[in-house]
């Protein structure tokens, strides 16, 4: 592998339309953190690019329904992200905004050297507009059905649910998402990067010469070669944004994503004025975009042919490790619905815990396929591995050397076979973290880092020193020497991914930050006997149900509020024909209570229940797994109507049927008696 003299580590630039949320870490913000840290604790030349994305229609559009100007919008947020990346840690060297002068000047230039160099295709084309309105409907002001997975909602540049990326073309049944009429068509001039021109080297480029990108970066990339690059628009039709820097191009801007990426130089110009281009057209700099699936095409299709088309030495992206879509409690996160842990309100529920939140994003990165988050994981995780297992390892190998050696690291006086068997571990998984940061595989990095902890842990359970002590403290006193040598490898290793706790166990060590030096991990020397430690303190805390709990009642809060929004905005279903009270009459609809409850094995929809209706206990089966999950079916009282024809479903035997409320949204809720009753009371 190439040796590179310095590393350009950009992470995409979050629209400064609202905050940052669990998915934007998971999939971009964490990994680049830990990449970049690793970077500098092996001594490495490394400029870590943020900021905020301060233009295209999202933002427009929330200014106009929060009555305010699209730069009060970005105003707001950008301070908030700002702060929020700040506070949880993620160490930019340059966080600026696609709003500054720099931005402005950088991207203006850009275009324009394009422009008179003959890169772009001017060509007038009908687009999108909105009669009511009176303006043309570009990216996000059309909405329609996303002919990739037929969701509703998807916008004419993106898809939200499955990340397609889309032209208003595309879109089925397309309306206004300003006055939701559908649109007509109008004439209107744009200026066009020629993909199409760039296709044989870009094919070159990337299909050749990087068969090692990640599978799904690869894969998405192929896809689009092999459908053919068309030339994409780099104007709109906005009144927010750059303005396009050439004569006759009133009321045009620059598209959003032909803007953005620019951001990257342009904060890096802003940061560097001097040796800015050190880090942008030197081939001894290795370039990596961080970025989310939705971003693919954007980072290794049309950035790079801009950077080609401007040439003057502009080197491209070594990787784009770009991640999958991280979920919530089983459903996508969404902004608009407010399905989301935003980073700032995390901060604020649970100061102190920004290590808890890293490790667990990072455990459960969506690196090659979407993932869940889910507040039972965080808390199994803090608890039973980031407690149980490192912080309880460090705490008794810290306070038994306070207590058997008045917090002095002991003398290695009596050696056994079994301490050097561990630390000769100790260099093998320090390679293995580093191999893998090295390849973009961060849960696979943390998990190593983790199995030096587990390796601890079991040194100290199997030695115990606390036993020995009774008899042998020189033997005592060698198990602490090797523990405490542990301590300070821990520190090393998780420090890209838990800078708050490293830097914690170096104070509980009393050792200098510069001990984070990656090839201290296995070093002999590094806490030697003597030193005297600091004061024992926990390294992470318990996370208690109830902190779960107001979570998880927070998310019901949501759920509901969007249901009531969806019901509220969605027609009810109309009436059936009508029925005599002989039919009613025959229906035997009763109280029950579910005593037992199941997933039926390979599907997603149904559920098994074991009911007690009053007259007997049965099971009945019912298609609301999507709307319910066992835990939650239990012990409720629902009614049922028992004397439906019994039928076999999947192979089980279900007698009778649930009553379900089917909101006009299509989601199902369960109907409940108001208060408990005897199970078997009729309902008439
Ligand atoms: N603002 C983020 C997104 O699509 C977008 C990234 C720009 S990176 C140059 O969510
Ligand atoms: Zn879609």
């Amino acid at each position: 592998m190439k040796d590179f003299k310095r590393y350009l580590v950009t992470s995409a630039l979050p629209y400064a339309n609202g905050p940052v949320h669990i998915g934007h870490l998971a999939g971009v913000y964490v990994p680049a953190d830990i990449y970049v840290r690793y970077l500098r604790m092996r001594g490495r030349d490394v400029f870590f690019v943020g900021g905020s994305d301060e233009h295209g229609v999202p933002i427009t559009i929330k200014a106009r329904r929060q009555g305010c100007t699209p730069q009060d919008i970005v105003d707001r947020y950008h301070e908030l992200i700002k702060k929020s990346f700040e506070e949880f840690g993620i160490s930019f060297d340059v966080y600026s905004r696609t709003t500054s002068k720099t931005h402005y000047r950088t991207a203006s230039e850009f275009f324009r050297k394009l422009y008179d160099e003959g890169k772009f295709i001017e060509r007038e084309s009908e687009q999108y507009y909105d009669e009511q309105a009176r303006q043309f409907l570009a990216d996000r002001y059309i909405v329609g059905t996303c002919p990739k997975c037929g969701a509703e909602g998807a916008y004419g540049d993106q898809c939200e649910k499955c990340g397609s990326s889309l032209s208003p073309e595309e879109l089925l049944n397309p309306h206004s998402a300003l006055s939701g009429n559908p649109p007509v068509k109008r004439v209107t001039k744009h200026w066009y990067l020629p993909l199409d021109k760039y296709e044989p080297w870009l094919r070159k480029w990337i299909l050749e010469e990087h068969k090692e990108w990640k599978v799904n970066v690869y894969g998405q990339c192929k896809s689009w070669l092999d459908l053919g690059l068309q030339p994409r628009a780099v104007s709109r039709d906005l009144d927010w944004g750059i303005p396009v820097p050439v004569d006759g191009a009133d009321g045009k801007v620059l598209y959003v994503w032909f803007d953005a990426p620019i951001g990257y130089i342009s904060n890096t110009i802003e940061a560097r004025p001097d040796d800015w281009e050190l880090y942008w057209k030197s081939e001894d700099t290795k370039m990596v975009h961080f970025i989310g699936k939705d971003n693919i095409v954007f980072h290794c299709i049309m950035f790079p042919s801009m950077l080609k088309a401007y040439g003057d030495g502009f080197i491209m992206p070594d990787n784009v490790p770009a991640n999958e879509f991280l979920n919530l409690e089983g459903d996508k996160i969404s902004t608009t619905r407010n399905w989301a842990i935003w980073l700032h309100e995390y901060l604020n529920d649970f100061p102190g815990k920004q290590d808890v939140l890293r490790y667990v994003l990072c455990a459960n990165a969506p690196e090659t396929k979407d993932n869940d988050f889910t507040w039972k994981d965080f808390q199994t995780r803090n608890n039973s591995e980031l407690v149980a297992i490192y912080g309880n390892f460090v705490n008794r190998a810290v306070v038994l050397t306070h207590k058997y050696f008045n917090g002095i690291v002991p003398q290695d006086l009596k050696p056994e076979a079994v301490d050097g068997a561990l630390l000769a571990q100790v260099p093998g998984l320090r390679d293995a973290v580093a191999d893998n940061i090295e390849h973009y595989r961060f849960r696979e990095a943390l998990k190593e880092a983790m199995n030096l902890a587990r390796l601890g842990n079991k040194y100290l359970t199997d030695t115990e020193p606390w036993k020995v002590a009774k008899t042998d403290m020189d033997r005592t006193a060698s198990i602490l020497n090797v523990c405490l040598k542990l301590c300070a490898d821990l520190a090393v290793v998780f420090a890209p991914f838990l800078p708050f706790s490293s830097e914690k166990l170096l104070g509980i060590l009393n050792l200098d930050k510069d001990v984070l030096r990656w090839d201290n991990a296995g070093r002999d020397g590094v806490i030697p006997a003597g030193h005297v430690l600091g004061k024992p303190d926990l390294l992470f805390e318990k996370v208690e149900d109830a902190e779960i709990d107001r979570q998880m009642a927070r998310l019901e809060a949501i759920k509901e509020a969007n249901m009531k929004a969806a019901a509220a905005s969605l027609p009810v279903e109309a009436q059936k024909a009508g029925c005599t009270f002989d039919d009613f009459s025959r229906m035997d609809i009763r109280t029950a209570t579910v005593l037992e409850a199941e997933k039926v094995p390979k599907t997603d929809k149904l559920l098994k229940l074991t009911v007690d209706t009053g007259i007997d206990k049965r099971i009945i089966v019912s298609g609301i797994a999507q709307y319910y999950s066992p835990e939650q079916m239990l012990g409720k009282q629902i009614c049922i109507l028992a004397n439906l024809e019994p039928r076999k479903i999947r192979g089980i035997e279900s007698r009778g049927m649930i009553l379900m409320a089917r909101q006009p949204d299509g989601t199902m809720r369960v109907v409940s008696p108001e208060e408990r009753l005897a199970d078997g009371s009729t309902v008439g």
